[in-house]
This record gives structure tokens, sequence and C-alpha cells, in this order.
């Protein structure tokens, strides 16, 4: 098995899942907007884009979260995505909603003002202002959600949906877009997400 990886937000989320499910995966770290732009590359990922899972048999699996699906049900030891039904119902849920309103939200501001990706899209500069300007209000939302004392994003046990904040964290993080202040929720759960191990994977 090999995981084509770079330095990119999508595929961070891959590298935190494979830290906390504890499994060691052979990686090949390849360029961002260089290598991915590839004839070559375009054959394993006809959409140019990291992260590809190649199987041992040779099958591609690409898209972070198919590939953290396949990897929670290859070694299910340390289940991220939920035991049974309802678990992963809800897990799911989170993982969409924090995808959706956070993540999506930060990403679209990205590819729409870094020159990296000037090449792939038209890019809207006031598209990328409007996603900046709605964050605060997205940080707000899943402050009151975690005002009911959860732990962890799905409740009280680390999951999948913690994965995908971590993910969210990472560019925040760079782009100053943290929660505000007020936010004591999201920042008692982001310190706590920041001292794992996984955080550097
Ligand atoms: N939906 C895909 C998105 C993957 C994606 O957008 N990858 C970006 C980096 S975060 C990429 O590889 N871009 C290649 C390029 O810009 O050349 C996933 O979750 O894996």
């Amino acid at each position: 098995m090999k995981l084509y990886d770079a330095q990119a937000a999508n595929a961070k989320r891959v590298r935190i899942f494979i830290s906390e499910k504890g499994i060691e995966i052979p990686r090949e770290v390849i360029e961002l907007g260089k290598d991915t732009r590839t004839p070559e590359f375009r054959r394993l990922n006809s959409l140019g884009e990291v992260p590809v899972l190649e199987l041992d048999d040779g099958q591609i699996i690409t898209e972070s979260m198919a590939i953290c699906r396949y990897l929670d049900l290859a070694y299910p030891e340390t289940p991220l995505m939920g035991r049974d039904a309802a678990e992963q119902g809800h897990i799911e849920m989170w993982s969409q909603r924090i995808y959706s309103q956070i993540f999506m939200t930060i990403g679209l501001m990205v590819r729409h003002q870094l020159p990296l990706f000037a090449e792939v899209l038209e890019q809207v500069p006031d598209f990328a202002e409007a996603q900046r300007k709605v964050m605060p209000e997205k940080w707000n939302w899943l402050n009151e959600e975690m005002a009911d004392g959860r732990q962890f994003i799905a409740g009280d046990t680390f999951s999948f949906a913690d994965v995908q904040g971590m993910t969210a964290l990472t560019i925040t993080d760079i782009f100053d877009l943290s929660a505000p202040d007020d936010c004591k929720h999201v920042a008692k759960w982001a310190t706590a997400m920041r001292e794992r191990s996984s955080w550097t994977a």
C-alpha cells in the first residue's frame, strides 16, 4: 500500500487519521501544484489531487474521506467512524457538518485567494472575502452546539468528526481565522486537539 501525500489540507486529514489509528502506511511525498499537475499523476487521479491511496493489488482510492473510510474498515482496531449504526450516523452527521460549514468556507476562501490555485479555477476575490467574513458566524454556531459540555465534536469519544475539525483548524490557524475569543467551548476543544500527538502528523 502507498499513500501519495503532500503539504495540503486534504492530505493532512488522512495523516491525522492514520496517526490516530496508530497504523503505518508507506508514503510518497510529492510537491503540490507541480507533481500533482503532471500527466503521470493524472493517470493515478484524473483530478490531479492528493491524497491518493494505492492498494497492494494496484487499486486506486482517491478522496481523503474515502481513504479514511477504507482505512477504518481495513484496520478495525480503534474505529474512528463509529461501531454501530447510531454511532456511525452521528459521527457522519458531524463530520459532514464540520466539513460543509467550517472546512469548505475556509477552503473556498483559500482557493479563491492563493496564487497556487489561479491555474485551476477562475478566482473571484470578492467571493474569497465573503467567505472570510462569514467565518466568525460559523465558529459561533459550533460554539453554541458544544455548549452542552461535550468533550469532542460528536460526543464523548474522539472520532473522525474531530479529525475534520483538526484539519479545518490547521488552515484557520494559517489564515488567522481562528474562533472569536468568546467561543470558549470551541477554544477548549481546540486546545485539547493541539495537544494530541496526531496534530503534528
Ligand atoms: N475532495 C478531495 C480534494 C483534494 C484536493 O483538493 N487536493 C488539493 C490539495 S488540498 C490538491 O491536490 N490540489 C492539486 C493542485 O492544486 O495541483 C479530497 O478530499 O481528497
